[in-house]
Formats: structure tokens, sequence, C-alpha cells
């Protein structure tokens, strides 16, 4: 398959890029580094950040004797975005290319502006580059579980049937984010659906929860190849944050009464989880929504788990509850269905001793980096 990933620099996407060809097909990536300028300019470097894409490629070449084409550009860039889908022809795009902190896109009006214009400028190109050049191609892109928020009844996979007065029908589930940087996957989805809708085109969302981890059957080969790995408030989500401050000695920090449950997933399940959307494509006309996540679970578990697990490493790590930056509910009720992917054959990886056990080591390796003012949180929602 000739397979485009837009942000192939990302935490997902260098992964996935070694995950297709590693496995024999033929992959471009695209970056402008946008992730990592916006650390360098909010002090929230990875604790792990691998060489830039020109260098990786080499490294991935000489152990996997595979080619990674990569193209620098922006995809919010229409002219960038209809030239690489025109020169690359791809059967399959798979779009990482957002902007992806919430609390970034919470921190003033300059951020919310670049989130906002190349979260939709992207997605929107990217629709337009496949009509022009590539309208068979099939879209996987990488929504996440937040654009349904938390609301007080079951969350369906994507989809939800309407009873009115009597009559009937399917809508899209309906989405209520509580950051900007969700409310742009929530309008990606509508711009999606509405050309899905006029264009045919062939359209997989996958509704993501919170991704934890490193290693995947490729990254753990040689560690210039591990994806990005943050622990800092901006671009760290909750498990490898509460990993890296068990072993650095800092208290994990509970966001208020820690009952925010989500769906979370391992690193490697998202590569399952986006090979087969890719094997599976949508037809002609279609919009495949399947939710990404293989275990429901709250802050507090999630903490308990880590303590546990770090614990053993006989590291004495300790919870505390701060209050919380974000507006979000603390204690609410969540059930999410999430049989899609389940259904085509993923078997989960789920969140154990051993799986945090194998992450607290790599982190050791590079504890005397863990800065404590950065696993502070820095944005507040409503300042
Ligand atoms: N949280 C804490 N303490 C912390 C950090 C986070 O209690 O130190 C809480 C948050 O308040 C939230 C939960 O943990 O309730 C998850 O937070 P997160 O930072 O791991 O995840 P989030 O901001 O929702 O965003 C992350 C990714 C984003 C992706 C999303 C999937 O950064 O790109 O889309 O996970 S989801 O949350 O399902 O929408």
């Amino acid at each position: 398959m000739n397979i485009l990933i837009l942000g192939g620099d990302g935490y997902l996407g260098w992964p996935m890029a070694m995950h297709f060809a590693a496995r024999g097909h033929d992959v471009t990536v695209v970056d402008n580094y946008l992730r990592r300028k916006i650390a360098t300019a909010t002090d929230s470097e990875a604790l792990i950040q691998g060489p830039v894409l020109e260098e990786r490629v080499d490294i991935f070449q000489a152990i996997f004797n595979k080619k990674i084409a990569y193209r620098a550009g922006d995809c919010a860039d229409m002219s960038f975005m209809n030239q690489v889908v025109q020169e690359t022809s791809p059967e399959t795009i798979i779009h990482f290319a957002e902007q992806a902190s919430a609390p970034y896109s919470m921190m003033g009006q300059d951020q919310a502006t670049q989130t906002l214009q190349n979260n939709l400028g992207a997605t929107f190109n990217l629709i337009w580059a496949v009509i022009n050049h590539a309208p068979k191609a099939h879209i996987v892109k990488l929504g996440t579980m937040g654009e349904y928020g938390t609301p007080n009844i079951d969350i369906e996979e994507g989809w939800i049937d309407i009873k009115h007065n009597g009559r009937e029908q399917e809508f899209l589930y309906p989405r209520q984010a509580s950051s900007l940087y969700h409310t742009t996957k929530v309008l990606d989805t509508d711009l999606l659906w509405f050309y899905v809708r006029m264009y045919g085109l062939c359209v997989t969302d996958l509704m993501q929860g919170p991704v934890y981890g490193i290693f995947t059957d490729e990254s753990i080969t040689d560690k210039r190849l591990l994806p990005n790995f943050h622990y800092d408030d901006i671009f760290g989500t909750v498990v490898n944050r509460f990993i890296c401050q068990a072993v650095a000695g800092i208290p994990m920090t509970v966001y208020g009464k820690g009952g925010q449950t989500r769906g979370y997933i391992n690193i490697k399940d998202t590569m399952t989880c986006i090979d087969i959307a890719t094997h599976n494509p949508a037809r002609e006309g279609e919009l495949c929504i399947f939710n990404q996540f293989t275990q429901q679970l709250s802050v507090n578990e999630i903490a308990n788990k880590v303590k546990e697990a770090a614990d053993f490493h006989g590291l004495d790590a300790e919870i505390v509850s701060i209050t919380n930056p974000r507006i979000e509910m603390e204690d609410h009720y969540y059930n999410a269905k999430h049989s899609g992917l389940t259904n085509l054959g993923l078997k989960p990886t789920l969140m154990t001793h051993d799986i945090l056990g194998n992450l607290i080591d790599l982190v050791m390796n590079y504890r005397d980096s863990i800065q404590k003012q950065k696993t502070m949180p820095r944005v507040h929602w409503n300042k």
C-alpha cells in the first residue's frame, strides 16, 4: 500500500511510519516540526526526543533495510498539501498533523488561534487535496474520545439513533468537548462528514483516548527510534506524566477529586488499531467511526496502578490531589462502547504491572533530566 502520514515526527506518527514501512508498505511522512517549536517556546521539551526526521529515516533504513520518504512542509498550506498528495498518489492518508495539546490550546488567544487555524486548516486542505488529486484515497483521521465529553448517558461508537415525535434517524453522537483543542477535533469531524456526503470521500475517524507507553515492535530496537516522550503539563499525557513523577520522587498530581474517567490505550495498540482501520477501509461515501481505547480508568485508579508498579521497583511513590487547572467533571458517569476494533481483531494490551514496570525501567535512565517545575500545571482554563 502507498501510505502518506501527515504529522510523521509525532509521538504516534513516527512509530506508525516505522510500523507500515517495516511491513513492506511504501511510506511518506510529512511534518513541519510544529510540536518541537511549541515545546521550545513553552519550555516543554520532551524527556526522550529522537533526532530530526532527516536523520531518523536513515537510522531506520540502516536497521530495517526499508525506506521512509520524508517531506518537510506545513499541511495548513494549501499549495503544499495539494502538491504532496498529487506527487505521492497515496491509497491511504493517515492524518496526525494537528496541534494535539489541550493545555496549549487554552493558554491564551494566540495559542487558541494557532490551534484553530492549524488543525482546521490542515484537515480542510487535506480534504481538498484528496478531492483534487486522490478522490479514492482512504483518509484515516485521528479524532479523540474527548469529542464526546463526559455525557450522563452511554457513549456510542460514533453514531446514535434519535427517536423524536414518533420519527427516527441516525445522527453523529452529540459532541461537547472541554478544551479548544478537543473542539477543533469536533469541527474536523463535522467537516469530514460534510465532504463525505458531498463528494463521496472514504473516511475513518478514530476517536482515540489518551495514549501511554513508548515501546512498539520497531521503536524497541534502538533508542534513537523511540518516539518523543513528554512528561510536562503541555504535551505529557497523564500516565506518562505519573510514571515520570514517580521515578523522580515528585508526588503524582491528581487534578481535583481524580474521578475523571477516560478510555486509555497503549501505544502498541494504537499501531494495531490504525493498521486494522487501514486494512478495512471505509467505502465510498462512508464515514466510519471507531472508539479507539482498551480500558476505562479514573485518574485515581491510574495513580494507584502507577504507585503499585513504582513501589514494586523500590520507589516510594506518592500521590497528591491538587487544584484542578481544567474545567471538567471530576466525578461523573462514563460508559463508552468500543467493540468495533476488537471485533476486527484487536487484542488489548492492558495497563499491567509489567507494562508500567517496563516504562519505569526506561524512564529511570532519564531520571536526572526530569524537572519538577515542568510537571506542575502552568495553564489554567479560565485565566
Ligand atoms: N490529569 C490529572 N493530572 C495530571 C494530568 C492530567 O489529573 O497531571 C487528568 C486531566 O485533568 C484529565 C485526564 O487526566 O482529566 C487526562 O488528561 P491528559 O492530559 O492525559 O489527556 P487530554 O488532555 O485529554 O489529552 C490527551 C492528548 C490529546 C488526546 C486526548 C485523548 O494530549 O492529544 O486527544 O488525550 S482524550 O482525552 O480521550 O480526548
